[in-house]
């Protein structure tokens, strides 16, 4: 199976990033987790984007707060697909980062999810394997299953006590 690698842009976004970890970690999908900072360590965030592909990668995170270029950074060096979390790390609540994830030039694409969004950025990543991987599939499958049952059960509950 190939692996996703979860890259951020400081460890003081890791209390964020760690949904995404541990969500691909419950689909049992190979991690790479590493900080790389598109300002402070450019060199090994583009080595690390040149070689992912031929590394065995098959779909890349970047979580980044403030003036977030990693994501983009990793587009410009990859055409493996880069999944961008912005993260809420700024007296500007995360929209700061939303923006400067989101609005990437057509021809180099990130796939942003919402600020914080690191349980949909692993699933994502999960979705784009899963189109080789019938495992996944499945998998992906009896999750959705799970919460309409889930949501199912919320229904009868409310609509027990407040209907007549
Ligand atoms: C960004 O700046 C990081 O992704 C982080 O969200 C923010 C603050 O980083 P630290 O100053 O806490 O290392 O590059």
């Amino acid at each position: 199976m190939k692996k996703v690698a979860v890259i951020m842009g400081s460890d003081s976004d890791l209390p964020v990033v760690e949904k995404a970890i541990t969500t691909l970690k419950e689909y049992e999908v190979p991690v790479e987790v590493h900080v790389y900072s598109a300002h402070r360590t450019p060199e090994q965030a583009r080595e690390f984007a040149i070689n992912a592909r031929k590394n065995g990668f098959g779909a890349i995170i970047c979580a980044a707060g403030k003036a977030a270029h990693l994501a983009g950074a990793f587009a410009a060096n990859t055409t493996l697909p880069v999944i961008g979390i912005p993260v809420k790390s700024s007296t500007l609540d995360g929209l700061d980062a939303l923006l400067s994830t989101v609005q990437m030039p057509a021809g180099i694409p990130v796939a942003t999810v919402a600020i914080d969004g690191a349980a949909n950025a692993a699933l994502i990543a999960i979705e784009i394997l899963s189109v080789t991987d019938d495992t996944l599939a499945d998998r992906l499958q009896a999750a959705r299953a799970k919460a309409t049952a889930t949501v199912l059960e919320k229904d009868s509950a409310v609509a027990a006590k407040y209907n007549s």
